[in-house]
């Protein structure tokens, strides 16, 4: 027991101080009674507190992922969780009709005893059960180019099978979420007050990202001036929320259903490269290994353009490309924003994480600036390609 909670507090430093371990008083609230054989953090998420949990009953066991919501962040779990279950039971719909295993291929959430998919314990911490998908795995770096197409034909098929759900339905669980601009001009007030005394240790980063007011203007303007539509999007596609068959490595569920809301398409395709097609982790110090590389954007276009071309308009199409450099950006400035702050948002797990992670996005954006007309050829090549299907 030690061990796990010294695990616990050591991985999760910001807000799991006070984490406690009786994970049985709330599996109950889920109508889980059989014994816990082992509970131990789960994922590299940066946001909530993630438990597998394993249980025994009748010589069977069962993996759970437990979470713990960051209220923080979320400080709605009613719209948050509403508006997954409406996604899950939307998309459950559609695998169903496509003869998919429905227990694979989508989350299942577990209801509480209070009628709501969560429970909220004495203390105030919000709960959420569903199962682990089994023989299932993600990665924090992309492995093969043939792995990040099918990503890419993942994702795309997400916004394809998404595109009739009525958006009036899903609630905003966090607002601005990816208004660029906002991020910018938010930025640019931690940077003057400059909380944690941390400015001196980045004003070369800081420099960078101030000179680029522009870049942070590029999708909200084409959002305002309706050249590129809204739509029903993921808005966190790192390819660690794809989950991967474990031994033919074919995505099996998307998952992280969080902050699914209106959004563009640039979005989550921004979101899946700035991560995905990076030769290098989110957090390397060693930036000469970060770049983007062309070979994994190339892979990740091709299976998108596959799944969802056909619905995008060229313009549409093109603002992909300018859009993943947009949301590399905006998970830098956030990142830097945060290192400045004192590290009030992101989960770090040594002194200067935050800082580590906003070079390396902002060493991706110099990279991918230079790289844009390679990026729209292909698109466009893509997007062609996908007209004629
Ligand atoms: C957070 O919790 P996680 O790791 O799935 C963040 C995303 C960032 C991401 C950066 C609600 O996602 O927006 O892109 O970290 N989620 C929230 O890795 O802010
Ligand atoms: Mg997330």
């Amino acid at each position: 027991m030690n061990s796990d909670k010294e695990k616990l507090t050591t991985k999760f430093t910001n807000i799991t101080g006070d984490l406690f371990m009786d994970y049985a008083s709330i599996m109950v609230h889920f109508g889980i009674t059989d014994p816990i054989v082992s509970a131990e953090p789960f994922g590299s998420g940066h946001i909530n507190d993630t438990i597998h949990v394993v249980t025994a009953g009748s010589g069977k066991e069962h993996s759970y992922v437990l979470q713990r919501l960051n209220t923080n962040v979320f400080p709605d779990p009613d719209i948050l969780m509403n508006n997954a279950v409406q996604v899950t039971q939307y998309l459950a719909k559609i695998v169903e009709e496509k003869g998919g295993d429905v227990s694979r291929e989508t989350v299942h959430f577990y209801p509480a005893d209070n009628g709501k998919y969560y429970y909220t314990d004495e203390n105030g911490k919000v709960w959420r059960l569903e199962d682990l998908i089994s023989h299932t795995h993600s990665f924090d770096l992309c492995t093969s180019a043939e792995m990040f197409e099918q990503t890419g034909v993942a994702f795309g098929s997400f916004l394809s099978d998404l595109s009739s759900f009525p958006a009036d339905r899903l609630g905003e669980v966090i607002k601005n979420f990816h208004n660029t601009r906002v991020r910018f001009e938010t930025f640019t007030k931690e940077v003057k007050a400059d909380k944690a005394g941390r400015l001196d240790s980045c004003r070369k980063e800081v420099e960078f990202a101030l000179a680029r007011k522009e870049l942070a203007e590029v999708l909200v303007k084409e959002l305002e001036e309706e050249k590129i539509p809204l739509r029903v999007t993921h808005n966190d596609t790192k390819i660690n929320n794809i989950l991967m068959d474990e031994t033919t490595n074919q995505p099996v569920c998307i998952i992280d259903l969080d902050t699914i809301m209106p959004g563009a398409a640039a979005y989550d395709f921004g979101d899946s490269i700035r991560f995905g097609a990076s030769n290098a982790e989110e957090d390397e110090r060693d930036l000469s290994k970060v770049f983007m590389r062309m070979d994994l954007f190339e892979a990740f276009t091709r299976g998108y353009m596959r799944a969802v071309g056909k619905k995008l308009s060229l313009a549409e199409a093109r603002s992909l490309a300018e859009g993943s450099i947009v949301i590399t950006f905006e998970t830098g400035i956030r990142f830097l924003g945060d290192y400045l702050n004192g590290d009030v948002y992101f989960k770090v797990a040594r002194p200067q994480h935050n800082l580590d992670r906003a070079r390396t996005q902002l060493k991706l954006v110099e990279d991918m600036e230079g790289k844009l007309p390679q990026m729209l050829e292909i698109v466009e090549k893509y997007w062609q390609q996908a007209q004629q299907q």
